[in-house]
Parts: structure tokens; C-alpha cells; sequence
């Protein structure tokens, strides 16, 4: 009797089993603030900004239906995944695919059931440069069996951030006015963090403007580290142009994967991380409650043609933001982000 019963609560299981589908609706959202700085419009998903991390095991495939709410064509890229014999579910548009018209609809199957890939991916825009108006969203593909072993995870989300629209952006970039080709500076840069399929909050207390409250960013982000416990971070640098450097305060880190593949375990204090690459590390949590630790991103701005004086000068908005704490204690303590001063170049 038991058997049938069993096999009646395992039939709903079943029956999903083999297919994540996610409905987006790619729409803008205005007054977008992460980095403190500037409101501006964004392009988010499902009226929300930033669009919501994927997470996805590598048993299904993943169904995403995406609907155009915008006024011009877009298009969805999954970074690094494979698209055997269906590229025009690559969505790189008006090269693989017609982007998407405005009001239309069209169902991305991304086959991570038969593609063999596992590990740290992304998501986003491929049309224009929509991603850098917000478009982009971690995608985290998940074996039954993982090649290490650790008792947590959590993704780590960097990327630049111009306060300015992309076409405007594109308009100077791409025009005879800039014949040496002269890219972009981004306004400052963003650091957030997510876990599976949401994303983390703000440190209790602060008060991040409105729209995307419900994540935590820069000074504003944490990462609940418990003593002793070793985690896996999945570092994606989702930017248009700017590279990173990324170290936690007293904590070395141990390299397990790298952009999709895992490799031999390799020791490092600091990684850096260029657009689109991403990193596994495992981090032990050091049994020591007295301190939280700071979490540093500095942005690499070596490749800068110039650096404006409000992004070298601003000790946190820009590639100097570091103050991620590791909430380094049981959950009682409460201490105050801090910021660091970290001398740009300091690795180059
Ligand atoms: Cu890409």
C-alpha cells in the first residue's frame, strides 16, 4: 500500500521535472538608484530591476519566455551556453535572431539537460547595449553532484554602471566625433549579491531609495558568513567595460572554477576579472567572531582612456567601493559597514 501512496506524492514532482520555465516581461523601470548616485531609467524584467537571478539544474532545460515591453527590438544571450544546432536561440540579434519586436513574445529553450554544462553563467541583453541599461542577470547551473565539496553558496554580481541611457552612450561612442573609438567611463561600479534564485537585501537599517530596495548594494550589501564554514562564491563581472580586482579582507580564497569549467583547486589571495568571466572560490570562514571583514571590488581602470575626477576621488562609489562586510559572527552582532581606502593600481 505504501508504494502507491508514495508514487501519488511524487507524481506532481515528476510531472515538472525536465523543464524550468520563467516568464519575463522586459519592460523599463524608472527611477532605478543602486549606486546612490543618480536616479535613471533602467530596463528590468516583470516591472522590477535588477532582473531576477537563474537558477537552473542541469536535469531540466530551461523554457524563458520573453515578452518585449519595450519600444525598439531586444533579445536574451545565456552567456557561455551551448546552442547545438538551434543558434537562433543564441539571441545575438540581427546576427542569429531578429530581435524581438516591441509587443511580441518568443520562447528561448536553452537545452542545459543535454548541452554537459554545469557551474556560473549569465543572462543577458543582446540587442544594442540594453544589457548596460540594467539587462543582465546571474544564471547558476546546478550537477546533482558538485566536484567539491562546501557547506554554502553565494554569487557575488559586479559590474560597471554609467548614468547615462546606452544609446546616448552609443551615440558618442560610435561617431566621428570619436575616430580613435574611445569608450565609455562608467559612472561608478556595483557589487550585489544573490543566492540561487533571489537576491540578498539591504543591511538591516539602511534605506535604499525605492526602486530595487529589496536588494542590497555597495555599502548597503552583505554576506552572512558563519564562522568556520566554507562557501563557494560565484564572482560574475556582468560590466560593459570595466575590469575588476576582487579580494576579501583576511581570508584567502581557493579557485574551483573558472568561466563554466571546473579546474584543480588553485590558491589565491586576489582575483581579476574581466567583462563577462566568471570565477568560483571556495572561502573558509575564519573561526573568529570578533570582526566582520570587508569585501573588495576595485575597478580596474587601466584601460580608461581618462579617469574623471568623480570616479577616482569618491573613496566608495567607484573603484574604490569596498565595504562588503562578512558578517562574521552568530547573527547577534551588529556592526557598521566600514570603508577602506585601498590605493588604486595597486596590483597593476
Ligand atoms: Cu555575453
Amino acid at each position: 500500500m505504501l508504494a502507491p501512496l508514495l508514487s501519488l506524492f511524487l507524481l506532481p514532482a515528476l510531472s515538472r521535472a525536465g523543464v524550468q520555465e520563467l516568464w519575463w516581461n522586459v519592460t523599463y523601470v524608472q527611477n532605478a538608484n543602486p549606486d546612490g548616485l543618480f536616479p535613471r531609467r533602467v530596463i528590468g524584467v516583470n516591472d522590477t530591476w535588477p532582473p531576477p537571478p537563474i537558477s537552473v539544474n542541469t536535469t531540466d532545460s530551461l523554457l524563458l519566455h520573453v515578452t518585449n515591453s519595450l519600444d525598439v527590438p531586444t533579445s536574451l544571450h545565456h552567456h557561455g551556453m551551448f546552442f547545438n544546432s538551434t543558434s537562433w536561440m543564441d539571441g545575438a540579434a540581427f546576427v542569429s535572431q531578429c530581435g524581438i519586436p516591441p509587443g511580441q513574445t518568443f520562447d528561448y529553450v536553452v537545452p542545459i539537460n543535454s548541452s554537459g554544462q554545469h557551474g556560473t553563467y549569465w543572462a543577458h541583453a543582446h540587442a544594442t547595449g540594453q544589457y548596460v541599461d540594467g539587462l543582465r542577470a546571474p544564471l547558476v547551473l546546478h550537477p546533482s553532484n558538485e566536484s567539491y565539496q562546501y557547506d554554502e553558496e553565494f554569487t557575488v554580481i559586479l559590474g560597471d554602471w554609467y548614468h547615462q541611457q546606452h544609446t546616448d552612450l552609443l551615440q558618442k561612442y560610435l561617431s566621428v566625433s570619436d575616430p580613435g573609438g574611445i569608450e565609455p567611463i562608467p559612472d561608478s561600479g556595483l557589487i550585489y549579491f544573490a543566492q540561487n534564485s533571489s537576491y540578498l537585501p539591504p543591511i538591516a537599517g539602511t534605506s535604499p531609495a525605492p526602486v530595487a530596495s529589496a536588494v542590497g548594494f555597495n555599502e548597503n550589501a552583505t554576506l552572512p558568513f558563519v564562522p568556520g564554514r566554507t562557501y563557494r562564491l560565484r564572482i560574475i563581472n556582468t560590466a560593459a567595460f570595466a575590469a575588476f580586482y576582487f579580494w576579501i579582507d583576511g581570508h584567502d580564497m581557493h579557485i574551483i572554477e573558472a568561466d563554466g569549467t571546473d579546474v584543480q583547486e588553485y590558491p589565491t589571495d586576489m582575483l581579476s576579472i574581466s567583462v563577462a568571466q566568471r570565477y568560483s572560490v571556495l572561502v573558509q570562514a575564519r573561526n573568529d567572531s570578533s570582526s566582520n571583514w570587508m569585501i573588495h571590488a576595485n575597478m580596474d581602470t587601466v584601460m580608461f582612456d581618462s579617469v574623471p575626477p568623480t570616479l577616482q576621488t569618491s573613496a566608495y562609489h567607484s573603484q574604490l567601493f569596498c565595504m562588503h562586510r562578512l558578517k562574521q559572527t552568530d547573527g547577534m552582532e551588529q556592526i557598521s559597514p566600514r570603508r577602506s581606502h585601498m590605493p588604486l593600481g595597486k596590483y597593476h
